[in-house]
């Protein structure tokens, strides 16, 4: 039975966590498969707003198994405090599976994200803090803390020993900080052992047996397209794979299992952090898209820069991502706009680009080609088919489905879940 990714299509708060929290009663397993407490997942159920950081968007579904699985980098004291912030608001929790073989994000991991985006000074890449990059470079230079070595403090003693002995000759001689201390970041990492105990699992046997089941497993994205470590604006990425390719690597299944890739694609474009934005708005339109559609970081609160639908990047990621389906999220937004720009292709130095150009110096030169369409007036947040949408609001969707490559099965009108239009 059916594998389903989910995947941000541009870069980030697309309004997956929406989407996934739409999907939660007719999913079994909702699994986070990369990234760490950078991600800001919003959901509205009813009066009740809840931000996911860490935790899988299907954990408020009673019925659904959340799964932080191999892929994601855990902050242990941010993944108990999220824990404890749910249950009091009354959410069950107990169900949640945690890989033994996922990272964990260090106090050293966050102090070298801090201090180094401090000295890149102006070339920084805006990130979110959380030591996210730091983390996963540990991992791949294989010196990373997993969530295992907190059952073993031989390791994790050894691990940590020798992982400072590196970290704080850079953040004293290179970064002129003080150091961190061995052994209150060891006592404080084996008293997370016990806690994590109870979820812990084997979470790719889970996984794969659920699907032989016949369960339906959710794999839930964070970040977006492009801000992939391979696919995205790299260096102005973040240091893992949300795309489709990331979802099979991060949580331990077969791509044979995936059946459907679900975009998530947000009627204009929004970006937070450094990096190329060709359709991006520095004037007036640019505020008052982030106001009507709320553009603020979930996780640090940054304003998100702000511009027009950008047809050629949701063509890249119905490419990269093998997107079957997309969901149009943020339609509502647009209302009251006369005519609505559409970048569909980019002029680079002269010369006219259908897709995103190869390098990144072409893409930095990108300035956008756009088409304009006519807007609508109505408030369209209480519709609820695609029939009664303003004819303009219809076009523009076709003409958004044309030119990404893949169908548009639902559409988002509002944060809230019964505002969303299901068009298959
Ligand atoms: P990091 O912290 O190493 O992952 O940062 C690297 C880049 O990735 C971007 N990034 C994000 N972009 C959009 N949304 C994210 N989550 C939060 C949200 C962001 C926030 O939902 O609003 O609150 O600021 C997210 N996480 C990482 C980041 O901006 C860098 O460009
Ligand atoms: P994510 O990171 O992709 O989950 O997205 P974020 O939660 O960071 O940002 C998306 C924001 O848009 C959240 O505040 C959502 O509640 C909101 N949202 C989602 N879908 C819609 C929609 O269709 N219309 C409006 N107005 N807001 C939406
Ligand atoms: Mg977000």
């Amino acid at each position: 039975m059916p594998a389903i990714t989910l995947v941000g299509a541009q870069w980030g708060d697309e309004g997956k966590g929406k989407a996934t929290d739409l999907v939660g009663n007719r999913v079994d397993y909702v699994v986070r498969y990369q990234g760490g407490n950078n991600a800001g997942h919003t959901v509205v159920i009813g009066d009740q707003k809840y931000a996911l950081h860490l935790l899988p968007s299907g954990i408020l579904s009673p019925d659904v198994v959340p799964v932080i699985a191999n892929g994601v980098v855990i902050d242990p004291a941010v993944l108990f405090e999220e824990l404890r912030g749910l249950q009091e608001r009354g959410v069950n929790t107990e169900r949640l599976l945690v890989s033994a073989n996922a990272h964990l994000i260090m106090p050293y991991h966050r102090a070298l994200d801090k201090v180094s985006e401090r000295f890149l000074g102006k070339g920084k890449i805006g990130t979110t803090g959380r030591g996210i990059g730091p983390t996963y470079a540990d991992k791949i230079s294989r010196a990373g803390v997993r969530v295992q070595d907190t059952f073993d403090p031989k390791i994790l003693r050894k691990k940590i020993e020798l992982a400072l002995n590196d970290k704080n000759q850079i953040l004293t001689k290179v970064f002129n900080r003080r150091g961190l201390d061995a052994e209150q970041i060891i006592e404080e990492y084996l008293g997370y052992a016990d806690l994590l105990r109870p979820y812990v699992a084997d979470t790719s046997l889970v996984l794969n047996q659920a699907l032989d089941e016949g369960k339906t497993v959710f794999l839930e994205g964070s970040q977006g397209t492009l801000l992939d470590i391979d696919h995205g604006t790299y260096p102005f990425v973040t240091s893992s794979s949300p795309t489709s390719g990331g979802a099979c690597a991060g949580a331990g299944i077969g791509p044979t299992r995936i059946t459907k890739v679900i975009g998530i694609l947000k009627a204009y474009t929004t970006r937070v952090g450094s990096g190329p934005f060709p359709t991006e708005l520095l004037d007036e339109q640019g505020e008052w898209l982030r106001q009507q559609g709320g553009e603020y970081g979930v996780t640090t609160g940054r304003n998100r820069r702000c511009g027009w639908f950008d047809a050629p990047i949701a063509r890249y990621a119905t490419r990269v991502n093998g997107i079957t389906d997309f969901f149009l999220t943020k339609m509502d937004v647009l209302s009251g706009l006369e005519r609505i720009p559409v970048c569909v292709g980019y002029d680079v130095d002269g010369e006219r680009w259908d897709e995103i150009p190869m390098t990144q110096t072409d893409f930095h030169h990108a300035t956008p080609v756009y088409e304009y369409f006519d807007g609508w007036n109505e408030d369209i947040s209480h519709v609820r088919s695609f029939e009664e949408l303003p004819k303009n609001a219809q076009a523009y969707v076709r003409t958004l489905e044309e030119m990404a490559g893949a169908q548009i099965s639902a559409i988002g009108v509002g944060p809230g879940r019964d505002q969303t239009l299901e068009l298959r």
